[in-house]
C-alpha cells in the first residue's frame, strides 16, 4: 500500500510567497504564487501551479464504461470507475485555481496507418484494434468508445493529445506543447496505472519533468498492478516521481485560492 498521508499545505511557505507578492496584481499572484508543498511519497512535492499541468491519461469510454472494449476483454471496469469521482474533484479544483489541463486518448487513425502490426496482433483476441466493437471501431479516433467519458470531458481550450502508443510523449506533440507553455511539472492521473500512466511518467522523467502521480485518481484492471505501479514510481527516493492522494493536491490548490483572495 502507498501510505495515505493526511492533507496538509505548508502554511509557512504559503505565507512567505504571499508576503513577497502582496504588492502585485492578483493575476500575478495567481500566476507566480506557486511553491505549495503537497504531502507526498517519498517526500513533499513543491507544486508551482504556473509551471504545472494536470495530465489526465486515457479516461476513455472504451476503457471505463460497462459494455466497452475493456469489459468485453473480461476486465473488471469497476477498478477503473472508482477513479472517476476523485478525478472530477481534482479537475474541478485545478480548473478553479487556473491551472493548465491536458487530456490524452489512446487510439489510431481510421486507416490504421499508424498501428504497428505487432500491436494489432498482440493478445490474439478475436476482436482487435480497428475492428467493430461495442462503441464503434475499437481505439479508432472519432469513434464513440475512443472519446473521453462525459464526467471528465475536456473544456474548451484544454489540449487533447491523441497518442498511438502507451506513452503520451511517443509520436505526439505533447513535449512541444509543454515546452511552449513553460511547463516543468506534471500532475498525472488516469488509466491504467501499470500501462499508460507508468509509461508516460517514465517518458516524462527522462525528459526532465517532475511528476506527481495521484494515487486514487489512477486505476488498473488489476489491483496489484495499481499498487505496484505506484510503488515503482516513488521507490528509491522517487526514482520516477512522487505519489500522493488527491486530497493532498486539492489542499495545496486551496492554498493558491487563499492567496488570490487575500490579495484583493
Ligand atoms: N491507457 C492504457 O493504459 N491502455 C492500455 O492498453 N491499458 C491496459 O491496461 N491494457
Amino acid at each position: 500500500m502507498v501510505p495515505q498521508v493526511s492533507p496538509s499545505v505548508d502554511g509557512r511557505l504559503a505565507y512567505a510567497v504571499l508576503a513577497l507578492n502582496l504588492h502585485r496584481e492578483p493575476a500575478f499572484i495567481l500566476a507566480f504564487g506557486g511553491g505549495m508543498l503537497v504531502e507526498a511519497q517519498p517526500y513533499p512535492y513543491s507544486l508551482n501551479l504556473e509551471a504545472a499541468a494536470l495530465l489526465i491519461i486515457d479516461m476513455q469510454r472504451d476503457f471505463l464504461e460497462p459494455g466497452g472494449f475493456g469489459e468485453m476483454l473480461g476486465n473488471d471496469v469497476s477498478q477503473l470507475r472508482r477513479t472517476i469521482e476523485p478525478n472530477k474533484a481534482l479537475l474541478g479544483a485545478w480548473r478553479e485555481a487556473g491551472g493548465l489541463v491536458i487530456h490524452t486518448r489512446e487510439g489510431h487513425r481510421p486507416d490504421l496507418a499508424d498501428l504497428p502490426p505487432a500491436k494489432k496482433i498482440r493478445g490474439r483476441g478475436a476482436t482487435c484494434i480497428g475492428d467493430p466493437g461495442p462503441m464503434g471501431r475499437i481505439l479508432v479516433r472519432g469513434e464513440a468508445g475512443h472519446d473521453i467519458i462525459p464526467e471528465l470531458y475536456p473544456a474548451a481550450g484544454e489540449p487533447v493529445i491523441d497518442k498511438p502508443g502507451k506513452g503520451a510523449f511517443f509520436a505526439t506533440d505533447l513535449h512541444a506543447i509543454l515546452q511552449n507553455r513553460g511547463i516543468a511539472q506534471l500532475v498525472v492521473t488516469g488509466v491504467t496505472t501499470g500501462v499508460c500512466v507508468n509509461t508516460t511518467v517514465r517518458e516524462a522523467n527522462d525528459r526532465g519533468y517532475d511528476c506527481l502521480v495521484v494515487a486514487d485518481c489512477c486505476g488498473s484492471y488489476f489491483p496489484e498492478f495499481h499498487e505496484m505501479g505506484l510503488r515503482m514510481i516513488a521507490a528509491q527516493g522517487g526514482i520516477f516521481g512522487w505519489v500522493a492522494p488527491s486530497a493532498n493536491v486539492i489542499a495545496a490548490l486551496a492554498g493558491v485560492k487563499v492567496m488570490k483572495g487575500a490579495a484583493k
